[in-house]
């Protein structure tokens, strides 16, 4: 939007003219009128306004030319999609006649470089914006031009008028906005050559390859007209009228994998050329034409006589020079961009092109060639310079793909060693690899351990993600249990038993036994089962039991016997009733000497040890 006055976006107030003296503007008279009225003369108010103006009297047969320029800022120095001046204009040429001119012309310049020039009020050459000679035109103009690259950061007013034969012409300008439009995005350039392949006259190409050749027609040799030319190292051209020489190019490139349609800013078909003549003179001047080829072929097969036919339409057409110079050598350049996207687009298949000489005069054997792809010097073989958008910048991190919760059991007190997978994937580099702390395959402690993960892609984004490892023991203590156990009865309590039984844990170091009763205890006479149990630190417990057996001996009831009674005689009869007596014979002996030799309590005991035999 153009917006006078108004600063936006994009757009903005040229500096207005400042007031002062024509010294403020760079201006050239040329060809002066010598002795005539005044021309080329700075008008009032050219000193005071805003405008600027240029003037220019006519001064009989003798042409001449009037030029005044300003420079304005145009700010930040980028590319730009476009630029456009609006202004006001008053291009007076009622004076004007025949070839004289009155014109603005606007250039954008990049440092001492013009990119670029639009002009206006040009009264002959049907510009854009024509003010044909014999009128006037008043009013708010707007010029403009597309992708302005190099950097333009100023631009360049020049009013002109040139008049001859006594016309005479004024131009106006004023009140300038600029519209910077929206910077070009940046453009790689690459240059795609015939392939793939050796281009070596062994590659004959697909439907799609890279491929080149070409065919020859004379009038006096016919057998020329059924030559394959395919693997020639250059590629030949000729359009005679007068002996039937005629030589067309066919040039195939596999664009398949090429920037698309849509990317596409500008495509060039650069060939090198070499012009000359067998008979020592030049080819003309000459407009090469290039059209599609309608039908695939194959180039270690195509003859002038077997020649696939091509579209009518010319597709694109260079008009080459001669140089004035037989063997002059330089490239050429043909913009195919259209062509190009033509077949990014599927909107024509790609069965490649012709390239023929258009103009045609009598020739004897003059020529021009190109390099074809099968030429040794690689770097000269025909090329595609493909200008396209820059790759988009890459500011998306990659996607992180990692293990929802790990649950393991320990296999000891370390923990356990854990394995996983986590990856990566980046929307522009594809699978990006991935660092974790720890590490697969790393040992982990019980408990739980956060691992983080982290992958970069090419251009520094990164992506981050965890995950848990949970380490846990679920195995229970294994119960080392004695075997089942027999006493002798130390009493009519019974006796003590002690025993030993353990544990281990494949985590636990350590881990206590808890048995009931306990080792040590009074076990009864009789059959005590005793039960176990193992508790490791994670609440894992394992459990077992045994018997314990207590028995009543003679041997042990004789050895009490001894101990409690002093008296051997007294302690023999007794042992005697015990051993071969009744019961109620060892009782009756027992009852005699409770209270002498034996406490009541004693004999009471040994009563019901007694009983057990
Ligand atoms: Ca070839
Ligand atoms: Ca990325
Ligand atoms: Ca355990």
């Amino acid at each position: 939007m153009f917006v006078s006055g108004v600063a936006e976006a994009n757009v903005q107030v040229l500096d207005p003219i400042p007031p002062g003296s024509a010294a403020t503007w760079t201006y050239a008279p040329h060809d002066p009128c010598v002795g005539t009225r005044t021309w080329g003369e700075v008008l009032s108010p050219f000193d005071g306004s805003s405008a600027i103006r240029a003037f220019m009297a006519g001064c009989g047969s003798t042409c001449g030319s009037y030029f005044v320029s300003k420079e304005f800022n145009f700010g930040s120095p980028v590319d730009r999609q476009s630029a456009k001046v609006e202004f006001d204009g008053d291009f007076d040429l009622l004076g004007v006649i025949s070839h004289n001119r009155a014109q603005a012309s606007f250039g954008f310049f990049s440092g001492a470089t013009d990119v670029g020039w639009v002009r206006v009020g040009y009264d002959r050459f049907g510009e854009a914006l024509n003010v044909p000679a014999g009128t006037r035109a008043t009013g708010r103009w707007q010029v403009g031009m597309t992708s302005l690259s190099g950097d333009p950061d100023r631009v360049r007013v020049i009013l002109h008028v040139r008049s001859c034969m006594g016309g005479n012409g004024q131009v106006t300008v004023d009140n300038l906005a600029l519209d910077g439009g929206e910077p070009l995005p940046p453009t790689t350039t690459l240059t795609f050559r015939p392939g793939p392949g050796a281009n070596n006259g062994s590659d004959e190409g697909s439907e799609t390859a890279g491929k080149d050749t070409w065919d020859w027609h004379t009038d006096d040799d016919p057998y020329r007209a059924t030559l394959n030319l395919g693997s020639h190292s250059l590629l030949a051209h000729w359009n005679s009228t007068c002996n039937g020489w005629h030589a067309r190019s066919y040039l195939q490139f596999d664009v398949s994998s090429l920037p698309t349609a849509a990317d596409v800013t500008s495509v060039k078909l650069k060939l090198y050329m070499k012009l000359g003549g067998s008979y020592g003179a030049e080819p003309p001047t000459s407009t090469f034409v290039v059209q599609r080829v309608t039908v695939p072929w194959n180039e270690m097969t195509l003859t002038w006589n077997t020649r696939p036919p091509v579209s009518p339409s010319v597709e694109a057409s260079v008009t080459l020079p001669s140089s004035g110079n037989p063997g002059f050598l330089n490239f050429a350049e043909i913009d195919i961009t259209n062509l190009y996207k033509s077949w990014r687009d599927e909107s024509q298949p790609n069965y490649g092109f012709a390239i023929s000489r258009s103009n045609a005069v009598c020739e004897n054997g003059n020529y021009y060639y190109f390099w074809s792809s099968d030429n040794e010097e690689a770097d000269k073989r025909p090329a595609l310079v493909i200008t396209h958008l820059a790759e988009p910048e890459d500011t998306t991190a990659p996607e992180m793909s990692v293990p929802n919760q790990i649950n393991a059991e320990a296999t000891s007190g370390a923990g356990a060693t854990v394995g996983y997978v986590a990856s990566a994937l980046d929307d522009v580099d594809g699978a990006v690899a991935v660092s974790c702390e720890p590490a697969s395959g790393s040992t982990f402690p019980l408990g739980t351990t956060t691992v983080t993960c982290e992958a970069t892609d090419a251009a520094g984004n990164t992506a981050s993600a965890s995950f848990d490892v949970a380490v846990v023991d679920t195995t229970p203590p294994v119960l080392t249990m004695p075997g089942d156990v027999t006493a002798a009865a130390t009493g009519a309590g019974g006796a003590a038993v002690s025993f030993s039984a353990t544990a281990s844990d494949s985590v636990d170091a350590s881990v206590d036994v808890a048995c009931v009763p306990a080792s040590g205890s009074m076990f009864p006479i009789g059959t005590t089962t005793v039960s176990c149990t193992a508790t490791d630190d994670s609440g894992n417990s394992a459990a077992g039991s045994f018997s314990v057996q207590v028995n009543v001996t003679l041997d042990a009831v004789e050895a009490l016997i001894r101990s409690w009674i002093s008296n051997g005689g007294v302690a023999n009869s007794v042992i005697v009733k015990l051993r071969h007596g009744s019961l109620g014979a060892f009782e009756n002996e027992l009852r005699a000497i409770s209270g002498k030799w034996l406490t009541p309590a004693q004999a009471a005991e040994l009563l019901v040890l007694a009983s057990y035999l």
